[in-house]
């Protein structure tokens, strides 16, 4: 009888612990569903927008860098194009005076065209500021005479340079500026009266539409 007691004790013990299972089982489920909800609502969406806000920040930074290496190569194509145009220029004849590279045209052409020409190259007629200067353009160009970049054709006798300011000191020819034949407003360089340049004094006025080359002057920075 005790024996038979002890089975069903056995039996109900056993119930006991299947309920138990079960019970802890549907605890699990339900705490599943409970608790799930409220995650979504705070903790994910938080988790959602500052994931939404990385990937915004890498497209900006990525759009920036974008943007600044297209600058960036525009502007290294930019100054590889000037340095190989200076390069060729100088190449063509080009030369150098404190910070200024001089070139000696080659055609023949009137005071105004020659001046084109020179600006087509970036530069403009030369401006001579010193007797070095003068001296140096005796020296490097003394096989022909050649337009600078100084007129009187607004006022006669009042010589001015390309820039606008008037001339200080003038490198004339003994004799120049004589205004012969009365239409000599254009001035040059190189000018002798003889087969040598003697000294430093080679300017001459003369009429701009004499075809003659010129000393184009491109000041560097
Ligand atoms: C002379 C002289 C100059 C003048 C030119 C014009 C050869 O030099 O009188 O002053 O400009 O003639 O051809
Ligand atoms: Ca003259």
């Amino acid at each position: 009888m005790e024996n038979s007691n002890n089975i069903y004790e056995n039996i109900e013990d056993t119930e006991d612990k299947i309920y138990y299972s079960e019970d802890k089982n549907q605890n699990k489920l339900d705490t599943h569903r409970t608790r799930k909800p409220p995650k979504k609502s705070s903790g994910s969406r938080c988790s959602r927008l500052t994931a939404v806000c990385l990937v915004l920040l890498c497209v900006l930074l990525l759009t920036v860098i974008i943007v600044l290496w297209v600058k960036f190569t525009a502007e290294r194509d930019q100054l590889k194009k000037e340095r190989e145009t200076l390069l060729s220029e100088m190449a063509q004849g080009w030369r150098y005076f404190n910070v200024s590279i001089y070139y000696n045209i080659m055609d023949k052409k009137s005071w105004s065209e020659t001046r084109q020409d020179c600006r087509k190259r970036g530069a403009d007629l030369v401006i001579i500021n010193s007797r070095e200067e003068q001296e140096f353009i005796n020296k490097t160009f003394p096989d022909s005479e050649a337009w600078i970049g100084l007129t009187d054709i607004d006022i006669e006798g009042s010589w001015k340079w390309l820039d606008g300011t008037p001339l200080s000191t003038g490198f004339w020819w003994e004799g120049e500026p004589n205004q012969y034949g009365g239409n000599e407003d254009c001035a040059m360089t190189g000018f002798k009266k003889g087969p040598k340049i003697i000294g430093v004094n080679t300017w001459n006025d003369c009429i701009c539409d004499v075809p003659q080359v010129g000393i184009c002057e491109m000041i560097l920075y």
